[in-house]
């Protein structure tokens, strides 16, 4: 039977992203999706575009999944917020990975986000 395993996440910061907001600057967060569904949020860091976060997670990987995903948004007070660029690993990349790995998405030339993970398994529930 397949297990599902928990994952260590460490969402450290972005660098050099692009301004989404007319002042020049973004409000940038992070959320993680697991496959279609978020299971996790970091705080945003307003008027920045250099933000760091630090936020660490402990996320529940579901045996079947297929990907983890990390989206950068800017927050907006008004309207939708905007992508920024998103960093996608497979399940394939991240068991490959047992000591964990450092991924870095580029978005129109920008860098946007490293991000660290552990997997360990569950302990039994
Ligand atoms: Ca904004």
């Amino acid at each position: 039977m397949a297990k599902s395993t928990s994952l260590y996440c460490r969402l450290v910061e972005g660098k050099e992203l692009p301004a989404k907001d007319v002042s020049g600057s973004s409000d940038p967060y992070c959320v993680v999706k697991v496959d279609n569904e978020v299971v996790a949020r970091t705080a945003t860091v307003w008027r920045s575009l250099n933000p760091f976060w630090g936020e660490e997670f402990t996320l529940r990987l579901p045996s079947g999944f297929h990907s983890l995903t990390i989206y950068v948004l800017d927050e907006d007070t008004i309207g939708h917020d905007d992508v920024i660029g998103k960093v996608s690993l497979s399940r394939q990349q991240i068991s490959a990975q047992p000591r964990g790995e450092q991924g870095h998405g580029e978005y129109g030339g920008h860098r946007v986000i490293p991000v660290l993970g552990v997997p360990t398994p569950c302990p039994p529930s």
